[in-house]
């Protein structure tokens, strides 16, 4: 099977309190490929058309608000199957309903501050790249 990329946002709950190798070294244990990285202070404009498709909902602004509160890491996976094995990685959105040895039943601290950020389908994971990579920032 031909590598697929996915889209991956270390959150800042988990920059604050400096998670970021932990959460890389559970990537890189399930096997994916940490292919392009950058810690950045994603602007409200950013965060906002990042969860556009979340505007209607109740919790945007805060969701928003979260993720302009610190630093976040922005990162390209490759993998075989990459968006659903990181999906698998991530675990539930809620870590309370998290597997054993997912990233947010490790680190989550609630289902707002949880951790990390995954693309949910291939078509999506690109859309995600392209709004925080240039290809020659990528490199498998
Ligand atoms: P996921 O794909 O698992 O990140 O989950 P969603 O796309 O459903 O939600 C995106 C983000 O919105 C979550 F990571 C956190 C936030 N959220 C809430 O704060 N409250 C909710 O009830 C649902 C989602």
């Amino acid at each position: 099977m031909a590598a697929q990329r996915t889209f991956s946002i270390i959150k800042p709950d988990a920059t604050e309190r400096n998670l970021t190798g932990a959460i890389n070294a559970v990537i890189e244990k399930a096997g994916l490929r940490i292919i392009g990285q950058r810690r950045i202070q994603m602007t409200t404009a950013q965060a906002e058309r990042f969860y556009g498709v979340h505007r209607e909902r109740p919790f945007f602004r805060e969701l928003v608000d979260f993720m302009t509160s610190g630093p976040v890491v922005v990162q390209v996976l490759s993998g075989d199957d990459a968006v659903a094995k990181y999906r698998e990685v991530m675990g539930a959105t809620n870590p309370a309903d998290a597997a054993e040895g997912t990233i947010r039943k490790l680190f989550a601290k609630s289902i707002g501050e949880n951790s990390v950020h995954g693309s949910d389908s291939a078509e999506n994971a690109e859309i995600e790249i392209a709004q925080f990579f240039s290809e020659a920032d990528i490199a498998g």
